[in-house]
């Protein structure tokens, strides 16, 4: 694992149906993220917050639904050429923002792996597969569409940035899903996306799941990128989002989750997102988020600093 952390605060909320998530980079900060990987021995620069430039006017599209479309293009145009950027400099962390970010986050880790001669692979943690395209969204919230993005679905051409490396969908993995919408289920059954749901994580439970796809990873010697959703998380310790869905991980469950991450030495990037501190509790789900990043990059168990709320 790289020993460089570089923070990169992104404020970005157009993607999400609620208003809240442009708070999250802040809230990352004051929960203390900085400081607990300092305390891992990580040398950390945060380079602040990002943003692009305001678009000069709204991007037509047929689908009547969509909201914030010529936003959403832009934070991906910029997001992409910023992690293909810090991916090769040290380990980023992005600290969202709602999950439209990953359009460009995991685009540009992609092209930052083939770079390198090596495939990006990615574990998405979530309670959604964010599997949708710009036609079959309903909502029209485009923090529903990165992984069809960035895995060169159909659907994006001459609406999103032209995609320079696609994420082979073999090399997805899917953990915590229990909110799929019709479209996406099929769309992800034709493009073969690994997905295991929360009826997998109860049934077999989330360590084999994982490590079974670390291995693949390990054996293949690629690049991972992980993008954690607050929603993976079930709600009773994570109420800091605008989509909760009951049923999710369990604190143990996400923290074995990182705590595997961590031994597998494999991962490369780190996307937090979905955090909505105005739907906070005295700051409890950006403290656990922290919490399991800290995992991620080596806390152990016995080092997790007690807290009441
Ligand atoms: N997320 N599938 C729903 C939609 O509106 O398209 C929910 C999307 C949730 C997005 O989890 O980041
Ligand atoms: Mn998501
Ligand atoms: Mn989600
Ligand atoms: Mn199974």
């Amino acid at each position: 694992m790289d020993r460089n952390c570089i923070l990169i605060g992104v404020p970005v909320q157009d993607g999400a149906g609620r208003l809240g998530c442009d708070m999250g980079p802040s809230a990352y900060r004051t929960a203390g993220l900085a400081g607990a990987l300092q305390e891992l021995g990580f040398a950390v620069v945060d380079r602040g917050n990002v943003a692009p430039a305001p678009p000069s006017g709204p991007q037509a599209h047929a689908n009547p639904a969509l909201k914030k479309l010529a936003e959403i293009v832009a934070w991906t145009a910029l997001l992409s050429d910023v992690a293909f950027a810090a991916g090769g400099e040290g380990l980023p962390i992005f600290l969202g923002g709602d999950h439209s970010l990953a359009a460009g986050t995991v685009s540009g880790m992609s092209r930052r792996a083939a770079e390198e001669g090596r495939d990006l692979f990615v574990l998405w943690l979530d309670a959604h597969p964010d599997f949708h395209t710009p036609d079959t969204t309903k909502s029209g919230n485009l923090h529903g569409v990165p992984m069809a993005y960035a895995t060169g679905r159909p659907g994006f051409a001459g609406v999103f940035p032209p995609l320079a490396v696609a994420v082979k969908p073999e090399n997805v993995c899917m953990l915590g899903l229990r909110s799929v919408d019709p479209a996406e289920r099929a769309a992800l059954a034709e493009a073969g996306v690994l997905v295991h749901d929360m009826r997998a994580i109860d049934e077999h439970g989330i360590a084999p799941l994982l490590g079974a796809f670390l291995d693949q990873v390990a054996a293949s010697g690629g690049l991972l990128h992980v993008s954690l959703d607050v929603d993976f998380l079930d709600p009773a310790v994570a109420p800091g989002v605008g989509t909760t869905v009951p049923g999710g991980a369990t604190f143990r469950e996400a923290h074995l989750v990182m705590e595997m991450l961590h031994d597998s030495g494999l991962v490369r990037s780190l996307d937090l997102v979905e955090l909505n501190p105005f739907l906070d509790e005295r700051g409890r789900t950006a403290l656990l988020m922290v919490d399991l990043a800290a995992s991620l990059m080596g806390r152990r168990v016995l080092d997790r600093p007690t807290r009441s709320f």
